[in-house]
């Protein structure tokens, strides 16, 4: 995908980004050799070929076995400093990364050694070059909810780095109600409140629903499927709920960008915001994605800046950041 020179030089906000898709093969293999980890890859172009998912479950089980490699503070700090610095390349002024804590406290790491190593190179980065990167906790859908109140309760104590939390991994069988009691807690101890619809998913309008009415979200990550149901699409204009939309994520897990839906969500006035989900899987960083939107639909200027205002707006930082980013 070509970044044409006005997308590449558009101050950007993004919001819907997860950390551990962003490791790069390059990254992989480093942390593999620096932690005595075999991968049965020889080089980056082999860690790229394994990548052949055309599904949401196909994509996560490369996802989580990839970030096997994440072991030490250091591997954190190393993958959020290559983000932070990639995001500054793409002009991105402000982000809310995503993590998923479970994925390794599951396997033995410890939850301060993740965010230890996350906030520690978000801090670096903004010293370094003005580049605000805050966190949203992610629960793991296909675990239990008493292991993501567990989380909830661990993450207390860095209240001052992680803004909010919200909930992925695998939809089928795993709807927005199975943890109304933790997004409930997180409410009350002041976090923000988002959840992944993800795309084409079954049940999704009923779990868009819940979403919105059980869990009381401010925003959906993915959620296009809204279109089916125009109550759906009401409640969230009425609401001013925002849309964390994904394009070359949507065009790899399905069969296409869904860019006809996108456009369609914002020229009804939804707060819609563009993307990169996992951009070391689903190739292309932000700046890429706002390109392949507009290749498809022939977005203007003004549109591409509406895209970054809807993005400030619905985002979670403070007034005083709002402006700075306006
Ligand atoms: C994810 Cl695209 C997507 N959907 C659900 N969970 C995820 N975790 C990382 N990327
Ligand atoms: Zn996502």
């Amino acid at each position: 995908i070509e970044v044409d020179p006005f997308v590449a030089g558009l101050p950007k906000c993004e919001l819907h980004l997860h950390i551990e898709g962003t490791l790069e093969p390059e990254l992989k293999l480093a942390l593999a050799a620096r932690n005595g980890i075999e991968l049965p890859y020889a080089d980056q172009a082999a860690v790229r070929d394994a990548y052949a998912f055309d599904s949401l479950p196909s994509f996560l089980t490369q996802y989580y076995e990839g970030m096997s490699v994440l072991v030490t503070e250091q591997d954190f700090y190393d993958l959020a400093a290559a983000y932070a610095a990639k995001a500054h390349s793409q002009n991105v002024r402000y982000a809310e990364i995503f993590f998923d804590p479970q994925a390794h406290t599951a396997r033995g790491v410890s939850f301060d050694t993740v965010i230890r190593g996350l906030t520690r190179a978000l801090d670096d980065a903004r010293r370094a070059t003005g580049f605000r990167g805050h966190l949203i906790l992610c629960f793991l859908r296909d675990f239990q909810a008493e292991f993501a109140m567990a989380t909830l309760v661990q993450a207390l104590p860095y209240k001052e780095w992680i803004v909010g939390v919200g909930l992925d991994s695998d939809e089928k069988g795993n709807p927005p109600v199975k943890f109304a009691a933790v997004f409930a807690r997180a409410r009350a101890e002041g976090f923000r409140l988002t959840m992944h619809c993800d795309i084409d998913q079954e049940n999704t309008t009923e779990h868009i629903r819940q979403a919105l009415d059980v869990i009381g979200v401010e925003r959906i990550d993915h959620g296009t499927n809204a279109l089916e149901d125009p109550q759906l699409v009401e409640d969230i204009l009425g609401r001013g709920i925002g849309l964390t939309t994904c394009p070359i994520s949507n065009g790899v897990v399905t069969a296409g960008m869904k860019a006809t839906e996108i456009k369609r969500l914002f020229d009804l006035g939804v707060k819609v915001t563009v993307n990169s989900d996992d951009p070391a899987y689903f190739p292309g960083y932000v700046a890429e994605n706002l390109a392949a939107l507009r290749a498809e639909l022939g977005l203007t200027d003004a549109d591409l800046i509406q895209l970054q205002r809807n993005a400030i707006d619905i985002s979670w930082a403070p007034p005083a950041v709002k402006d700075l980013l306006l």
